[in-house]
């Protein structure tokens, strides 16, 4: 099949948006509506972009480009989320400087970026790993510090032994292994610094009620931040004159419980261990100090831990309790202590079982069944039993009441906990931001004054290899340094920052790449955030999108910025696949890119790939579907080129009539609506049934002509604007060839006109099982779903359907649409 002329024209035009900065962007500019649409930031490794990338740019590409034909001045930006371990890891493996290696695949992956023809204002890169970007990461620390918000600690932390470095939490997947590598995470005790985003989990929960984020999304975070109210009971030490505190969400089983456990790593663990049981203890601990904590919460593992010879008293019966240990109460949790009550906590039950302590059930089902103890524990809300003056209250009553006995006793309190831990920050690697920190002999902790930043990273070190400790602590001349505040010898904190801190903050340092003396600018960032759509991948859930929000709240509450929130909406791509299958490099199932722009060019590419399937969902690529659309886009090429090459004559003849004008305005609806939405797909199908229509007309010679009526050009430019969009190279092209002059992107998405779309309107009849529910106005010909859609939309029919499952949908088109329902 031939095919347009596609390697030509996307080169010319390409050449052409550069050489006349037509996506050039002037931030300051308050003459259009300010539309903010970012896409996460590239991550180079020693990869080239996969399709996924491709994927994400092209549906972000084509927003932005509709965004702009439709008025808006659109900031589009790319840049590199450079420092870090993919990067890092390749150098190594090649014996090669991570700043060459990253530089070159920056190089490769801007170039391949670049052959999208997405509409990035590339004069505003940024590049984490460039002293004047990570200038400003280094501010930030500082800002923290200052702040109190920035502190060193002790802590037992997650160490990947392969990346050799400490994780965060968030960088530890769910079956315990490193994010990074996948090898099992283990435990170390180090001196790290950690962010306090503690400090504003209710913030970061509140915020969520306020923003257009996936649901999912919100839910993610909501759990990882793990908000438990619940109160906080004083058990007396038999014999010692520590009370232990423990947190429990189930105050009205305080009658249940049996026994008492102390996590191993309880200061208290030791000290009260009487003499029998303390080697026991001892050697308990030691076995349990190399379990993570995510090992140690699992359910499959069977449950282990030692008495330690004391007892405590239980404060609302007085009665005596054994005190274990054991390492499924975490010492990070709550108090590090949890009183158990066999009967209605299953992990509790489980133990009581294997070590023969006692299960009193405490709480009974409301609805009267056995609710025996035997198998397993009864955890559900219900009615308080054996339990004193307590007996007959619910569960949530109980709690409150009790709560507030102990309170009035002065041996308990409400209080709230979280699952949120400080987020810790210093990484063992080499290619990151240092931490602008010295240690003083004699003045301790000095940050560095902020005129002295940046701290460099030097570039010649002998070895940037991992060694379990951070490589630049071998390297002397970055290491000896004076201190800032007595002049005298001093050392650098060897560390450099997690890189989620340097991504935490970019999209601020794209509005102000300009300014040399401040991180970013304060009416820039005031005009132009929280971005309007922010579009990246779900995986980042737990980790980039909660740490750039907490970042922003910081910043927010030191009064830097005056808002809250990082983005007000957030869309998230969906993944594509190959033969059903996910595509990697394992399973060899990898869709090059290059090869495809190559042989059908990046319109028809990125074009294709908006078509696979609705964005947030993703698609199957098929070597056969790309077809379809250059197909297509020949299609269109053949009808312009016509329509070009046709006399004054023939141009007559192919004027069109009223159904043409509704064709052409349910269209401009159809499409505008649907990229509104990100449903580039059903917007290329109107679009096909479009050009479909107009090859009918243009071949027709009965077709009437009205006075004043759009001629084909008229829907031929109506085309080409709504294509532009998804397919810019070529649509530059074919508006040139129209007659225009100029880029297609400074003109405007056409309107629609709804009185146009009245005049070939249909009453269709809308029943449930036959009975008549309401009429409504739907265009003429309209396919099944999309009179669904419409019907959906009346209040009444969505009403009746509401809890009722559609078990079929008979249509006649025009006429009648009746759900079949249980
Ligand atoms: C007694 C009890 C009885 C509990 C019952 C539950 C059910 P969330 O919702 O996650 O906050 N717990 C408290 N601290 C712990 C720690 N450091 N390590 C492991 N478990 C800990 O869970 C709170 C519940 O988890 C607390 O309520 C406590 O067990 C346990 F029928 O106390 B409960
Ligand atoms: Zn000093």
């Amino acid at each position: 099949m031939g095919t347009y002329p596609f390697k030509e024209i996307e080169r010319k035009w390409r050449k052409h948006w550069e050489e006349k900065l037509i996506n050039k962007v002037d931030l300051d500019a308050d003459d259009k509506e300010r539309l903010y649409v970012l896409v996460m930031f590239s991550y180079p490794s020693a990869e080239k972009l996969h399709i996924g990338h491709c994927w994400n740019y092209s549906g972000v590409d084509t927003y932005a480009r509709f965004k702009r034909m439709q008025g808006h001045n659109v900031f589009e930006p790319m840049g590199f989320d450079a420092f870090g371990l993919p990067a890092e890891n390749f150098a190594i493996k090649h014996g090669v400087h991570p700043a060459a290696t990253t530089g070159n695949s920056v190089n490769l992956i801007r170039e391949q970026i670049k052959q999208i023809g997405a509409m990035y204002d590339w004069s505003r890169e940024v590049d984490t790993s460039k002293p004047e970007y990570y200038k400003w990461t280094q501010w930030l620390f500082l800002q923290l510090y200052n702040a109190g918000a920035a502190y060193r600690e002790q802590a037992k932390v997650n160490w990947c032994p392969t990346c050799q470095t400490v994780l965060a939490n968030e960088q530890v997947l769910e079956d315990g292994n490193c994010e990074r590598c996948s090898s099992a995470v283990s435990n170390r005790n180090l001196k790290q610094w950690f962010f306090r985003i503690t400090d504003f989990a209710d913030d970061l929960l509140e915020g969520l009620d306020r923003i257009d984020w996936p649901e999912s999304t919100k839910i993610k975070q909501r759990n990882w931040i793990g908000r438990s109210e619940g109160t906080e009971i004083d058990f007396q030490l038999e014999g010692h004159d520590d009370k232990v505190p423990v947190f429990t969400t189930r105050a009205d089983t305080l009658f249940g419980v049996t026994y008492m456990v102390l996590a191993p790593e309880h200061p208290l663990t030791l000290k009260i261990s009487a003499p029998d049981n303390i080697e026991q203890v001892k050697e308990y601990i030691k076995v349990s100090k190399n379990l993570t904590d995510i090992e140690r919460l699992s359910t499959k593992r069977e449950k282990s831990g030692v008495f330690t010879g004391a007892y405590a008293i239980n404060p609302v019966n007085s009665e005596r309790i054994p005190v274990w240990t054991a390492d499924y109460v975490l010492g990070t949790y709550g108090t590090g202590s949890v009183m158990a009550v066999p009967a209605h906590d299953q992990r509790d039950h489980e133990f009581a079982t294997k070590y023969s302590l006692p299960i009193r059930q405490v709480i009974k089902s409301g609805g009267g069944e056995d609710d025996s103890m035997a198998e397993q524990a009864f955890e559900d809300y219900g009615v308080m039993v054996n339990s004193g003056q307590f007996d007959g209250n619910s569960s949530k009553n109980g709690q409150n009441k009790v709560t507030q006995w102990l309170d009035d006793k002065n041996c308990g309190r409400a209080t709230v906990n979280y699952r949120l831990r400080d987020w810790i920050i210093s990484r063992q690697r080499y290619w990151g931001a240092p931490i602008p920190i010295i240690y003083c002999p004699k003045c301790s902790v000095v940050p560095v004054p902020e005129d002295q930043l940046p701290v460099e990273l030097p570039s010649q070190i002998e070895d940037f290899s991992p060694k379990g400790s951070s490589p630049l602590g071998a390297c002397k001349e970055f290491m000896e340094t004076s201190c800032p505040k007595c002049g005298g010898e001093a050392q650098r904190d060897p560390d450099t920052m997690d890189t989620f801190v340097d991504s935490s903050w970019y999209y601020l340092r794209y509005l102000s790449t300009e300014f040399h003396d401040r991180p970013f600018d304060r009416d820039r960032v005031h005009n132009w955030l929280p971005t309007h759509v922010y579009v990246g991948g779900p995986e980042h859930a737990t980790a980039h999108l909660i740490y750039t929000r907490y970042i922003i709240k910081f910043l927010n509450s030191q009064g830097f910025i005056d808002f809250d929130e990082p983005a007000d909406k957030l869309v998230h791509q969906g993944i594509i696949t190959y033969k059903g299958m996910r595509m990697s490099k394992s399973k060899g199932n990898v869709v090059n890119p290059d090869e495809f722009i190559e042989k059908y060019g990046s319109d028809c590419f990125r074009m294709y790939l908006m078509f696979m399937g609705d964005f947030t969902v993703g698609g199957d690529w098929s070597d056969d579907g790309i077809k379809g659309i250059r197909r297509f886009l020949n299609r269109v090429w053949t009808m312009v080129d016509a329509w070009k090459n046709s006399t004054d004559e023939e141009r007559t003849e192919v004027s069109v009539c009223d159904n043409d004008r509704v064709m052409m305005h349910s269209t401009i609806k159809a499409v505008t609506t649907d990229f509104d939405r990100f449903h580039f797909n059903t917007a290329i199908a109107r679009l096909m049934e479009f050009v479909n229509h107009l090859y009918k007309i243009a071949s027709d010679e009965d077709c009437i002509s009205f006075e004043g009526v759009p001629t084909i050009e008229e829907s031929l430019d109506v085309l080409i604007k709504l294509l532009g969009p998804l397919a810019p190279h070529i649509s530059e092209e074919l508006w040139t060839m129209m007659g225009h002059k100029g880029t297609l992107f400074e003109q405007s998405i056409p309107n629609w006109d709804e009185a146009i779309l009245k005049l070939d309107e249909v009453l269709l009849i809308v029943q449930i099982n036959g009975k008549l529910i309401d009429r409504i106005n739907v265009l003429r010909d309209v396919n099944k779903q999309v009179a669904e859609e419409l019907v959906s939309e009346s209040a009444k029919v969505r009403n009746k359907l509401e809890g009722k499952k559609i078990k079929k949908v008979i249509y006649v088109p025009n006429k009648i649409i009746n759900f079949v329902v249980m």
